[in-house]
């Protein structure tokens, strides 16, 4: 069961019906945080009205095995799982107080490390970074307060203090897009799009007018802990705004810029900007039947990095209790992100002896694309500068767009002779055999970051099926109980 987008038998009704943030918007627009959907979008709940006061609950739980048998993935049975509250009621005709509960039994069906997701990062557990995993979600996940007045003029303005809330930072979060709520799996760009959605202490301010939105947040940078039981320390020290707008019933937009002071606790000198646009673009088609997207650009400016980049597609055709969902992402990860750092570091010290302390290692990774950054310490040695050169061919900034492996025969060759040289140079070493044995490990360390499959092959049709899969069921709070398989292509072999 759930509600249909608005039509004229019930718009009367609809009128009633106010987003819990703000009094002057519909109901429907009411995404995560303070975060517009598209007014059409479909509301997937339990609705209880109590004289003036209104109640909402919704919520997912995703029973699954899934399975990502590669070498750095895994394969288990979970259940990604969260459910949510939104309260409003009304001080007067103009004015409204909102307030919203959102919790997730991850802590209890995740565990510490989370789920198998390859290439996915961010967060830590026993204080190392996760890595091909997805964090669990804390158990409160947002606790929030929400006041709102409408002026005249179409104006409105509103305040929002969550603790744990979301601040005017991206779009709404993907398990509140409808576009992702069938898909249980995080997307890969979530720390570069929409990972602030848990944050201990923020405090938003928003001005709306008529399809127009502008919003200022200050929060506390720092992710949730490791213990995902408990309210972490609010430090407010990190700051975004956020324009939004809604130009049709169809469409929402936003832009979004935030400061992020020292995200991971294992990277406490990090401070981090991120920039993010989204498009939504939703569209009931009659009764109980609905297809929404979205698009998502954001990028990470952060010391030590630079700019990385992410962008996702998100489509999600809804009929009665069928859907068939898709996500496409193209995600630039660095080495370091993705947990490559040691093993890199201690090649590259055997290829050249030029110093890595500050190094950037090679390598990024997602489910669809690749690119490869290399390490400034290896600029220096003319080995490197020949791998580099034969990357750089294909893009600017000696950074370079595709999987080398399966990009041009060209540039695998470039690699493999420098292993070759690595090889050479160690049969001059003494310790010969440590030194072969580590520059086997960069050989299978490049094998492993471009996924499995031998090099010096042009992507193998074998190879664009992974066996990234999952069996999941699906049951949504207040409808219906279903069930899914789904299988992840990844293009990059
Ligand atoms: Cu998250």
């Amino acid at each position: 069961m759930q509600e249909h987008p608005p039509s004229h038998a019930d718009h009367e009704m609809h009128m009633e019906m106010h987003s819990s943030i703000d009094i002057a918007d519909p109901m429907n627009r009411e995404g995560s945080g303070t975060s517009w959907l598209p007014d059409s979008s479909p509301m997937y709940g339990k609705m209880f009205v109590f004289e003036d006061d209104m109640l909402m609950l919704h919520g997912a739980i995703f029973p699954r095995y899934t399975n990502v048998s590669t070498r750095r993935g895994d394969d288990r049975i979970d259940a990604p799982n969260w459910i949510m509250g939104m309260y409003s009621h009304p001080l007067g005709d103009t004015a409204q107080f909102g307030a919203r509960l959102m919790m997730s039994l991850d802590p209890l069906t995740e565990t510490g490390r989370g789920y198998p997701l390859l290439f996915q990062s961010g967060e830590s557990w026993h204080d190392q970074p996760l890595h091909d995993r997805q964090h669990p979600h804390d158990l409160f996940d947002e606790l929030s307060l929400s006041l709102s007045q409408r002026f005249d003029h179409d104006l409105s303005a509103y305040f929002y203090f969550g603790y744990p809330g979301e601040p005017a930072l991206g779009p709404p979060t993907f398990m509140h897009r409808p576009s992702a709520m069938d898909d249980p799996d995080a997307p890969l760009g979530h720390h570069w799009q929409d990972s602030t959605h848990v944050t201990f202490g923020v405090a938003t301010a928003g001005l709306a007018w008529r399809n127009i939105k502008v919003e200022g947040s200050v929060f506390t940078g720092r992710e949730p802990d490791e213990n995902r039981y408990d309210f972490d320390r609010p430090r407010f020290d990190s700051f975004s705004g956020r324009i939004s707008w809604n130009p049709t019933q169809n469409l929402a937009l936003q832009f979004s810029h935030g400061y992020i002071k020292s995200p991971e606790a294992l990277e406490p000198n990090l401070k981090r900007h991120r920039t993010t646009a989204s498009l939504i673009y939703n569209l009931p088609l009659g009764h109980d039947s609905n297809w929404s997207n979205t698009f998502v650009w954001g990028q990470n400016h952060d010391t030590a990095e630079g700019k990385t980049q992410s962008f996702l597609i998100e489509s999600d055709y809804q009929r009665g209790r069928d859907t068939v969902y898709l996500r496409w992402e193209r995600v630039e990860k660095s080495g370091h992100e993705l947990v490559l750092n040691p093993p890199t570091a201690t090649i590259s010290a055997t290829l050249s002896n030029s110093s890595y302390a500050s190094g950037r290692p090679c390598m990024a990774t997602a489910r669809t694309n690749t690119r490869c950054m290399l390490p400034p310490g290896w600029k220096n040695d003319v080995r490197a500068r020949a791998i580099q050169a034969g990357l750089a061919s294909g893009a600017p900034r000696s950074t370079m767009r595709s999987n080398f492996f399966c990009a041009s025969a060209r540039r695998c060759t470039v690699v493999v002779r420098a292993i070759e040289t690595a090889k050479r140079k160690c049969a001059g070493t003494s310790a010969k055999h440590a030194c072969l044995i580590r520059a086997r490990r960069l050989y299978r360390l490049l094998r492993v970051t471009c996924g499995a499959g031998p090099p010096l092959r042009i992507c193998p049709v074998a190879n664009l099926l992974t066996s990234i899969w999952a069996l999941t069921f699906w049951i949504c709070a207040a409808c219906s109980f279903s069930w899914a398989v789904s299988a992840c292509i990844s293009l990059c072999c």
